[in-house]
């Protein structure tokens, strides 16, 4: 029979994805423990037939755990997150806390899967495995194929980043908001303290010293780490835009061999959970409302960049579900290799 599983954060938007996508994918559980904070803990609910309850998150709660999926946040993953690698369990963490420390393998299983060799079930031991963010595995899932042929040199990323990255009542806010100027009535502003509804700005991630946002330096780092690279010069914009649950990411592309564009949308057509949308007669390209709810990444506008000489540059747009594909589905695919 197959693993135990607890899923931390379980009443959060990601934590009900880790669900969606473990019934979506019939995955082997064994038993399942719903964990969230004190102030969740005793909600019951119901998956797959049978009634849990969501209990608080404690170092006990890993006990005889075998795969631990995390989404509260980082500062709950590094309180715990450690203490269930030390009773066995092999956790798959969503939040930011480990993904660049030495050693963590960073995962997107399409991209780079050899980088959690010898992680597995069964062996006793405890082991820490890092989810990437949502904009950088929604950007290198259709980078990473066109690098793997040309080699990328330099990659310019602007994101078009939805309300769900910022969770379930960023999303409510930005339903309100709407509602609230369409009504003419003054928006409500908790979550971003500015109107996002008809609106969009820089991401709300702190800025840092340099004059990037968390947001962007995540995508520069995580990539140079996935692609196990550290000559990749890559810088982003990261924009938050009034769009429910899926980013858009314009992906500029130089190389160091030629990618013509016609063999470029050959590699992408055949890259795995990636999809085609590429119409230029019917001005049909990837938009974040086709892709959400949906596992695969959608790339299109694929052109030759003609601010590089020769067939050295590309352009694309990629969309991808921030929940899913940028989160719980990356986790659970990763749970699924170590089956
Ligand atoms: C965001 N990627 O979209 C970040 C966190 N999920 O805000």
């Amino acid at each position: 029979d197959g693993p135990s599983v607890a899923v931390v954060g379980v009443t959060g938007a990601v934590g009900q994805e880790f669900l969606s996508v473990l019934f979506d994918r019939n995955f082997p559980y064994r038993s399942i423990n719903m964990l969230a904070s004190k102030r969740s803990a005793g909600k019951e609910m119901t998956f797959e037939g049978r009634r849990y309850v969501v209990e608080e998150l404690t170092e006990d709660s890993f006990n005889g755990v075998d795969i631990a999926l995390f989404s509260a946040g980082g500062s709950i993953s590094k309180q715990f997150g450690l203490a269930a690698v030390e009773k066995g369990s092999i956790v798959v963490d969503n939040s930011s806390a480990f993904r660049m420390v030495d050693g963590v393998p960073l995962v997107i299983p399409e991209v780079n899967p050899e980088a959690m060799e010898g992680i597995k079930l069964g062996k006793g031991k405890g082991a820490l495995i890092a989810n990437p963010n949502c904009s950088t595995i929604i950007c290198l899932m259709a980078a990473t194929p066109l690098h793997r042929r040309a080699k990328v040199t330099r990659m310019v990323v602007s994101t078009y980043q939805a309300a769900s990255g910022a969770g379930a009542a960023a999303m409510e806010e930005l339903e309100q908001q709407t509602r609230e100027v369409l009504e003419g009535k003054p928006p409500t502003c908790k979550i971003f303290k500015q109107q996002y509804a008809f609106n969009l700005f820089s991401h709300n991630a702190p800025i840092l010293s340099n004059g990037y946002n968390e947001e962007e330096m995540k995508l520069v780092k995580e990539t140079r780490k996935i692609w196990n690279d550290d000559s990749v010069r890559v810088t982003a914009t990261c924009i938050r835009v009034p769009v429910m649950r899926a980013h858009a990411e314009s992906v500029n592309l130089q190389f160091e061999q030629p990618l013509d564009e016609g063999t470029a949308r050959e590699i992408l057509k055949n890259a795995p959970g990636v999809v085609v949308i590429d119409d230029r007669t019917l001005n049909h390209f990837p938009t974040p409302l086709e892709v959400s709810n949906k596992d695969n990444v959608a790339v299109g506008r694929i052109r030759r960049d003609v601010s590089q000489d020769g067939e050295k540059g590309l352009d694309l747009f990629v969309c991808g579900d921030q929940i899913r594909k940028g989160a719980a589905l990356n986790a659970v695919q990763i749970a699924e290799m170590l089956l």
